[in-house]
Parts: C-alpha cells; sequence; structure tokens
C-alpha cells in the first residue's frame, strides 16, 4: 500500500509537470481525485487493511493527496496564465485602452406616453387591465353593440385570423372581459396594441390605444367632462382648452369628439390643426345599455362612461413628430431624444 502510495505520487507530480494546458490538468484531476480516480480508490481499500495500520496508512493517503492537490492547483494557475498571455499575444489585445462601455437604450416614445397616461389614470383611481390581441369576433364587435353590416367588420378595416378570430381593432374587447369578470364599481384603463387594415403617413396596420371604462351606480356626463377635463390638463398642461363635439359609436349613446386647443400653434390655425384651432384626441360616450345586456349588468341601477384615444397621435402631438412612421422605422438616432 505504501509502496503503490509512493509510486502514484511520482507519477502523478511528473504527470503534473508534463501537462501544459488547463484542459490536460482537468483531465489528470478527475483521473486521480474524481469519484473513479486512482487515490480515490486507493482511499476506498483502506478498509481491508489491519486496523492498526489504517490510521498511518490513512495519514500518508492524505498528505499524498494534499500535495497532489497544491502541484495541481499551482500548475492550474500557470497554466491559465500563460493562456491569457498567448491570446493576448495572439489577438494583440491592447490591455491599456479603456473598456467600451455596452450602449444603453432608451425608452420608445409611444412607451413613455402610454406610462405617463396610465400614471394620470392611477391617480384618479383607475386600474389598468389587459387582455389578448388575438380576439374572438364577439368580445371585439358583437358584445359591443357593432351591427353585422357595420364597415368595421369588413376584410378591409379588420386582420381575420380563421373563422371567428381576429386581431383586435380596439381595446374595448378587454373592458368587455373585465365586466364580465367583475361586477360594478368599475374603474379601468385598457392600454395595448391593436391592428387595422390601414397604412399611410398617418396611419400604422399596428399602433396603440388606450381605452377606458367608469361604471358605478351614478356615474354622468359630467363625470366623463371632469375626468377627461383632468387628464388633457394634465397630460398637456393646466390651461390647455378642451371642448367636446357630438359625435356617434355603437357602444356608447350619448358619445363626443373630444379636442383640446392646438398645443402647435396655440390655437391661431396651423398645418397641424387644419387651421382650426383645435386637435381631435380622444372618443368618449356614456356605455350604451345594449353593451350592458351582452355583459350581464343591470342597465336600471347602473351608469358609466368609456372613452379610447390612439397614443401615436398623442406621441406626435407631445412631441412634435410629423410622420408617424418614424415611430417605427426603430432608428435609435431619432429614438434617443426623447
Ligand atoms: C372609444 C370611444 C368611446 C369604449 C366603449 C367601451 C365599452 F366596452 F365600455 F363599451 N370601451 N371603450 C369607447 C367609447 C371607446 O374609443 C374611441
Amino acid at each position: 500500500m505504501r509502496e503503490k502510495l509512493e509510486q502514484l505520487k511520482c507519477c502523478a507530480m511528473a504527470a503534473i509537470a508534463a501537462a501544459s494546458s488547463v484542459d490536460a490538468l482537468q483531465d489528470i484531476r478527475i483521473s486521480l481525485l474524481g469519484r473513479k480516480g486512482e487515490l480515490t480508490s486507493l482511499m476506498k481499500g483502506l478498509g481491508s487493511l489491519d486496523p492498526a495500520e489504517r490510521p498511518v496508512v490513512g495519514q500518508l493517503v492524505n498528505s499524498v493527496r494534499d500535495e497532489i492537490e497544491a502541484a495541481l492547483g499551482s500548475a492550474l494557475e500557470s497554466a491559465q496564465n500563460n493562456f491569457i498571455a498567448t491570446r493576448i499575444q495572439a489577438e494583440r489585445i491592447d490591455t491599456s485602452l479603456p473598456g467600451r462601455r455596452a450602449q444603453k437604450g432608451t425608452k420608445h416614445p409611444v412607451s413613455l406616453v402610454i406610462e405617463e397616461i396610465c400614471s394620470i389614470f392611477a391617480g384618479l383611481g383607475f386600474a389598468v387591465a389587459e387582455g389578448p390581441e388575438i380576439e374572438h369576433d364577439w368580445y371585439n364587435f358583437e358584445a359591443l353593440n357593432f351591427p353585422p353590416e357595420h364597415p368595421a367588420r369588413d376584410m378591409q378595416d379588420t386582420f381575420f385570423v380563421e373563422n371567428n378570430l381576429l386581431l383586435r381593432t380596439h381595446t374595448s374587447p378587454v373592458q368587455i372581459r373585465t365586466m364580465l369578470k367583475q361586477k360594478p364599481p368599475v374603474r379601468i384603463i385598457a392600454p395595448g396594441t391593436v391592428y387595422r387594415c390601414d397604412s399611410d403617413a398617418t396611419h400604422s396596420p399596428m399602433f396603440h390605444q388606450i381605452e377606458g371604462l367608469m361604471v358605478d351606480s351614478r356615474v354622468t356626463f359630467g363625470d366623463l367632462k371632469g375626468v377627461l377635463t383632468v387628464f388633457t390638463n394634465q397630460l398637456f398642461g393646466q390651461k390647455t382648452g378642451v371642448r367636446l363635439r357630438p359625435s356617434y359609436f355603437p357602444f356608447t349613446e350619448p358619445s363626443a369628439e373630444v379636442d383640446i386647443a392646438c398645443v402647435i400653434c396655440g390655437s391661431k390655425g396651423c398645418r397641424i390643426c387644419k387651421n382650426s384651432g383645435w386637435l381631435e384626441i380622444l372618443g368618449a360616450g356614456m356605455v350604451d345599455p345594449e353593451v350592458y345586456r351582452h355583459v350581464q349588468y343591470d342597465a336600471e341601477n347602473i351608469s358609466g362612461f368609456a372613452f379610447g384615444m390612439g397614443i401615436e397621435r398623442i406621441a406626435m402631438l407631445k412631441y412634435g413628430i410629423s410622420d408617424m412612421r418614424l415611430l417605427f422605422e426603430n432608428d435609435v438616432r431619432f429614438l434617443r431624444q426623447f
């Protein structure tokens, strides 16, 4: 046993001295000290020794193992240093140069506007709700009181996936899903990506919307105007004028378009506001009882308002961006400015 140990130590030291690479040294470590290694097997054989001899030989095994480990350790360190030095030579790395910092990204203007709007409505007690981008016809149109022959249901305006599945054309289905899940009071906003078959300087087939819904026992048109006035003042500045014009949506009655005084020209008249002094930024109205019928809300005892806006348009107005396509080209020289 002693002889075996002496011999193993000699062979090991010679092998370690001869090995020049990190890999070779790792192999030696495994073949000696690994689970099935030579030294490990020897240690397992200690049990068959004379009990009197066991402690002595045991100590010897330990000291051989310590010596081998120490030799392996220092050989590995110098092999690693050699490896690095060779690479620095071969690749001509100038270690005196300062490191290259990873480029930090910036938030997309659309994300910035979504975050700002969500935080304004959070201050008014609105929670954020989300839903799927691939929707059933029922949630996107039927429950929202779109008649079967409504033009939005045409192939021209909606991306259909198959049978009754489509890419949502607005985030209103999120409001439907929320009303089906919870009873009034409801106070939510639904930000997200929506899709319409449309593409030019002011329309992208993929864009973003935020819609809001408030339903409670006595919500009035006055509440709608109040909430939206607070919102536009916070988003565009305290003195921004707001006006409501009568309009039509299938899911609200009465309905209104919400304009703000043109923030580009100060209402003097410009290209952006088409010389009217006003910018249309929101659609809104009192939720139609027909919508409540689809979600089993009792239209006799509750009321509520809903509104919706396109984020890209608001980002363009807020940051003075003239072409919507800039928002989707992903040119970092443009995106870094916000
Ligand atoms: C708008 C304008 C007016 C709206 C209505 C609903 C729902 F689900 F409650 F019926 N959600 N969103 C709505 C109302 C959206 O966007 C221009």
